[in-house]
């Protein structure tokens, strides 16, 4: 005699469906618990606010000056202290001895190879905004403890704007509108990079752009030589 399956008679077909409607009811819940904490994710953490965050330029007008190169002899980058000054318009110089005006800020002073956690040799100022005018911008070799010679500074400048429709300080990088590399030779010395004009549309005005070394941020001209590169003190602590 064939043994009779559970699920072929009355009752048992009535089983199956309550464990049908059961399974259907539990799997239902399990996905909208799922898309629910999924919804609370992404509350918690909107990918687009967080890249907006993450990417926001420090400034509107970005000015960088790096300094790489490898010491031969301690395979580190060079002990050096390069310093980056930076005229924006008709404030006073912007340098380590003078942080901050109205339009520009200098942010990063890096003092050369200071320890083990220090691999990059990077300095950057920046503007609050984009004023037109003419922005210049030098660099003064501050000292040497590597004893390496020449030193080559690459300096870039970069203009972000906000973003269309972007909020509060929102805006977007761009790539770099003015990149050169100058060489230093000697303690002291400061060169002017360049001078660059920005119109009324903060757009970099590419016919204007010059380097001039008889234009001195740090030090006033030798009277000697008419260049800025020795011995005197900086303007800003000549001031009152
Ligand atoms: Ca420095
Ligand atoms: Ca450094």
């Amino acid at each position: 005699m064939a043994r009779k399956s559970r699920w072929q008679g009355g009752e048992s077909v009535a089983q199956r469906a309550q464990a049908v409607t059961f399974n259907d009811a539990l799997f239902n819940m399990i996905v909208g618990m799922v898309l629910l904490i999924a919804l609370f994710m992404l509350m918690l953490n909107p990918k687009g606010a967080q890249s907006t965050n993450v990417a926001a330029p420090p400034g509107n007008i970005i000015i960088e000056a790096y300094w790489n190169q490898i010491d031969s002899r301690t395979k580190k980058p060079v002990d050096t202290d390069v310093d980056l000054w930076v005229k924006c318009v008709n404030d006073q110089p912007v340098g380590y001895s003078n942080k901050g005006t109205a339009l520009c800020n200098y942010l990063r002073d890096d003092l050369g190879n200071r320890s083990p956690d220090d691999p990059v040799n990077y300095e950057l100022t920046t503007s609050r905004g984009i004023a037109h005018g003419q922005y210049c911008v030098n660099v003064h070799l501050y000292s040497n403890r590597s004893n390496v010679y020449p030193i080559t500074v690459k300096v870039t400048v970069k203009i972000a704007k906000s973003a269309p429709g972007a909020s509060g300080g929102d805006k977007v990088a761009s790539t770099p509108v003015l990149v050169s590399d100058v060489v230093l030779k000697r303690t002291g010395q400061e060169l002017n990079v360049f001078c660059f004009t920005i119109n009324e549309g903060g757009a970099l005005v590419a016919s204007q752009t010059f380097t001039s070394q008889g234009i001195c941020l740090r030090s006033p001209a030798n009277a000697a030589t008419g260049k800025c590169d020795e011995g005197t003190a900086p303007f800003s602590q000549q001031q009152p």
